[in-house]
């Protein structure tokens, strides 16, 4: 059956549940649901229990995703994105009735997601393609939109601004203005980290969330988990898996401390440790 929140009405707008943590921030899980991501090609039946997982861990959202947007990657056509996601939102929302996101770039499968279950629509490209406004404003849940200049495959070749945190936050304006004008009611936004920007981009955001926060007047998401740009601060951590925990952990603080209000992360224990740290030194 489905859960409280996916059963609403579809004309009702889904309101979250309080973060796990007291006065958050949400903590994002990650599932990718690629062939990179899975070695032994049992796609979608090991994905599920990696989520319920990451749900004891202490993560309040599962962001489920088909298509790799780290650089370099490849677009995947409509039908394998759909054949990976679809099932392992169906079987999340099985099982637990807390929130799924769909991390995709396409409405066909934000649409078919949110009929499977989930609740949420992360969209790196931040409702660009064609009918994706007007897609999501029928669905009635919250969205994210995130900045991105070039496109996966080519984004990291030439990344260039003239004031990167300033272009940033006015992209994110436009397009979170877009999307309340078709009625989207509960909006989200992304300073896209690792998305068309090198190491310097990389820190002048991540150290501006308060600033991105205070000038969209949106509620903030950051996903800096395992990228790049941790390597280029720490030679030692070349390997994208486990060598960046620290880093992104790190990160994941200095974007709280910021006022970030939801973390996209790998390691959910290790993430909601440090945030339970911070939190309770406060007050
Ligand atoms: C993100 C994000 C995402 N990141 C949101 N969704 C990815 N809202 C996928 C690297 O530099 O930050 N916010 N969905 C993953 N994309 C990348 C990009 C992965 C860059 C790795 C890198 O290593």
């Amino acid at each position: 059956m489905h859960s409280a929140l996916s059963s609403a009405p579809a004309m009702n707008q889904i309101t979250l549940p309080p973060p796990k943590l007291a006065g958050g921030p949400y903590v994002m899980g990650i599932l990718n649901v690629t062939p990179d991501s899975f070695s032994d090609g049992g796609l979608s039946e090991a994905a599920a229990p990696r989520g319920l997982a990451m749900l004891e861990a202490g993560a309040d959202i599962i962001d489920v995703g088909g298509e790799s947007t780290r650089p370099g990657a490849e677009p995947v056509p409509e039908g394998e994105e759909m054949a990976r996601v679809i099932p392992v939102i169906a079987a999340l929302r099985a099982a637990t009735t807390a929130p799924i996101s769909i991390d995709t770039m396409k409405p066909s499968v934000a649409m078919a997601a949110i009929s499977a279950g989930a609740s949420i629509w992360n969209d790196v490209y931040a409702l660009q393609a064609p009918g994706a406004l007007e897609t999501a404003a029928a669905l009635h849940r919250p969205v994210v939109l995130m900045h991105m200049q070039g496109e996966p495959r080519t984004m990291q070749a030439e990344p260039r601004y003239d004031d990167v945190v300033a272009e940033v936050i006015a992209f994110l304006r436009t397009r979170a203005a877009a999307a309340e004008a078709k009625g989207i009611a509960d909006i989200w936004v992304d300073p896209g980290i690792g998305f068309g920007k090198t190491l310097e981009h990389n820190l002048a955001l991540l150290g501006a969330v308060a600033r991105i926060k205070r000038e969209v007047g949106r509620p903030v998401l950051i996903g800096a988990s395992r990228k790049r740009f941790i390597a280029s601060i720490d030679e030692r951590a070349k390997n994208a898996g486990k060598d960046r925990v620290g880093g992104s952990v790190a990160a994941a603080l200095i974007a709280a401390q910021q006022g970030a209000e939801m973390v996209r992360v790998h390691d959910v224990a290790e993430t909601v440790q440090a945030l339970k740290l911070w939190r309770a030194t406060q007050s």
